[in-house]
């Protein structure tokens, strides 16, 4: 698959592709209460790091709407993976934006816990969760950023969109965001 990685911002990279190709110390599964695996992204990171992260996901207790909770990566060239509960879009009026801020919080700090230093998101929430794309973007961007700010040992995060036209939009609230 194509890549292209873009630097946003310091400590920010901005890539297209299939966050289970990375390597980086955790990759964030946007995931369900469970835990035990769906569709989407978390269908493709279960896939990709075998039957052993269902096994030990298990064993979690599930998740509330926006924590986080770590895994090992197993076959994944990732070292862990951090799976975080997006929250579905009701409308707007339901907490959506707070609950998907505390994603990205939340999963940064379970990232410090566990002294990583580079972190891959995918678009949380932003597919069969229905929230709009750049809406979420900006929460995103947003709640990295400040958590960065007040950061000293995280040293890459990158943003992953599957899509080229995510991809495009992603760039694009980043520099409506900046001007
Ligand atoms: N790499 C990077 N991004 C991906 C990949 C991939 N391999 N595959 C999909 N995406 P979704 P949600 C993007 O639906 O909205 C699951 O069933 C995708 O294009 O995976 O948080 C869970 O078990 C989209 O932009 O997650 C939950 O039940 C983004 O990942 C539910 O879906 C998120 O889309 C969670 O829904």
């Amino acid at each position: 698959m194509e890549h292209h990685g873009f630097k946003l911002d310091q400590r920010i990279w901005l890539e297209q592709g299939d966050i289970t190709l990375l390597r980086v110390d955790a990759i964030v599964n946007a995931a369900n209460n469970s835990l035990l695996g769906g569709g989407g992204v978390d269908g493709a990171i279960h896939r990709a790091a075998g039957p052993e992260l269902l096994e030990y996901n298990k064993t979690l207790g599930g998740c509330d709407t926006g924590d986080a909770k770590i895994s090992p990566g197993y076959k994944l060239p990732a070292k862990f993976v951090i799976s975080t509960v997006g929250p579905v879009w009701k409308g707007g009026n339901k907490n959506e934006d707070d609950l998907l801020a505390s994603c990205y919080r939340r999963s940064l700090e379970v990232a410090v816990e566990n002294n990583l230093s580079s972190v891959a998101f995918p678009s949380i929430s932003t597919g069969v969760y229905g929230f709009p794309f750049e809406r979420g973007c900006k929460i995103a961007l947003t709640t990295i950023n400040t958590f960065l700010a007040g950061n000293h040992s995280l040293q890459k995060i990158i943003l992953i969109t599957f899509s080229h036209e995510d991809y495009a939009a992603m760039k694009k609230v980043h520099d409506q965001m900046k001007s």
